[in-house]
């Protein structure tokens, strides 16, 4: 058992003098950006993850994250401040250790903690006195006082005294220009004082801004906000779409409209769905955990039901527009224009555009699509459709679902007898064609 003040001194003397050996556990679109950072900065950094291929790329200086170009990993592979490897024992020679690793939602909308518990059962069998811990995988308030101190204290070191444990949300935004990991604000909490202020100077060496607060739950809280407030506006701006709809009322106008009020008001869009593996995830972290309080997260259910039908009402408003010249689903050619979870990206993580397809396919439609970022999918019942833009001339219907900036909407007006959009992304353009949602 070290004494309080040697651990703590000893570490902080490492991290200031920038010779604490850093270590990154989960290698993703957060770990490696983060690792580079640190790398970047002069530290040694050892990535850690279970999958052989990710780790030999990042050896290579082979980046197969978006925001991390290559020739960003070359210098600090070659100057031996960056490798990887799968073998966690190394940690034995770590100082500080940040876990980046998934939390993704079961089928019944339970958290998935098997990421972080194996990752906390690795790290605690290497784990000595000295380390400072951190969480940054987005999960409910107690995680990491409730389930990953239990495990790294399991061999009778002591929190606060001989390691020390942090939380701070990851709030990386794959493919943001502005935003990246060294300029957005960090916030990061401690389960004692002393983990809190070894986490503040742990960012301060890599980090453009810290925010340190006075929890790991008030941390793991501040996420949760962040993205169940996103959540549930896009819920209200698409609950707005259906009313306008049902009044004739052009949404996108009263939107743009109401985002001229220079206060109080944050504009949201409606859209065919909630894609993404943060946004329609994290929030059933927060009404999980709540519920077990008993308090019903009433306002996140809504919500989720609500984002959760967009899928149908797109594929009613593209029964009605087949409708209204004369044609049924069944037996229509309808292209999808789009399917990534949003623009400009190639992820198509629970993106509306599969439940649309399943929807429309179900009422007897053939479906093709066009997305430039997504050469195939693989839909609900495990088939693969491949990426086939001739196909929008000979369709009965087009579908834009996901508004890529790199589209030409005008020439996509020319080769299409009828158009649905559900982002707006004709707008301006004025064709008995287009059907706005
Ligand atoms: N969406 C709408 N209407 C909107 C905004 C989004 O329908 O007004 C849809 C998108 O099309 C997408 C889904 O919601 O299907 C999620 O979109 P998103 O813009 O929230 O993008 P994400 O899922 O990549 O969210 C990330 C989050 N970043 C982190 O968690 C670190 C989120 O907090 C960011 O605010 C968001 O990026 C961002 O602003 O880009």
């Amino acid at each position: 058992m070290s004494s309080p003040v040697s651990a703590q001194k000893a570490l902080e003397e490492k991290i200031k003098t920038r010779t604490a050996r850093v270590g990154v556990v989960g290698l993703g679109y957060v770990g490696l950006p983060l690792a580079v950072e640190y790398a970047r900065e002069g530290f040694h950094v050892t990535g850690i993850d279970i999958d052989e291929p990710k780790v030999a790329r990042v050896n290579a200086a082979d980046s197969y994250i978006g925001d991390i170009p290559s020739a960003a990993l070359e210098p600090i592979v070659a100057k031996g401040l960056l490798r990887a490897t799968t073998d966690f024992s190394v940690i034995r020679d770590l100082d500080t250790i940040n876990i980046c690793v998934p939390t993704p939602l079961r089928k019944t909308k339970d958290p998935d903690m098997s990421y972080i518990v194996s990752a906390c059962e690795e790290i605690a069998k290497y784990l000595h006195p000295g380390v400072l811990v951190t969480l940054e995988s987005t999960t409910y308030p107690g995680t990491t006082d409730e389930l990953v101190l239990p495990l790294l204290e399991k061999d009778g070191l002591k929190v606060g005294l001989d390691f020390f444990l942090c939380f701070s949300p990851e709030r990386v935004d794959p493919g943001n220009v502005k935003f990246q990991t060294k300029n957005i604000p960090k916030v990061v909490g401690g389960t004692t004082a002393a983990c809190t202020e070894l986490g503040k100077l742990f960012y301060e060496q890599a980090l453009e801004t810290v925010v340190p607060v006075s929890s790991t739950r008030v941390a793991e809280m501040v996420k949760l906000l962040e993205n169940t407030f996103r959540m549930i506006n896009i819920g209200l701006a698409n609950e707005m779409a259906t009313m306008c709809d049902g009044m004739g009322i052009n949404v996108w106008e009263v939107i743009s409209a109401a985002a001229t009020k220079p206060f109080g008001f944050m504009p949201f869009y409606p859209g065919p769905g909630l894609g993404g593996h943060c946004i329609p995830i994290d929030p059933f972290y927060l009404s999980w955990k709540s519920k077990q309080s008993g308090i019903e997260a009433r306002f996140i259910e809504l919500a989720g039901q609500i984002n959760g039908q967009m899928p149908h009402f797109v594929a009613g408003k593209v029964q009605n527009a087949l409708n209204d010249v004369g044609k049924a689903v069944k037996g229509s050619k309808i292209h999808i224009y789009g399917v990534s979870y949003k623009r400009d990206i190639d992820d198509v993580r629970e993106s509306p555009a599969l439940d649309v397809i399943h929807l429309l396919e179900k009422r007897g439609a053939t479906i093709s699509y066009t997305d430039p970022y997504v050469p195939e999918i693989r839909l609900q019942d495990e088939r693969v459709l491949r990426e086939n833009s001739a196909a929008i001339s000979d369709s009965d219907c087009v579908v834009i679902i996901t508004d890529h900036s790199a589209f030409d909407y005008k020439k996509l007006l020319d080769q299409s007898k009828l158009i649905v959009d559900t982002r707006n992304a004709m707008k301006g353009i004025v064709s008995e064609k287009i059907v706005r949602l």
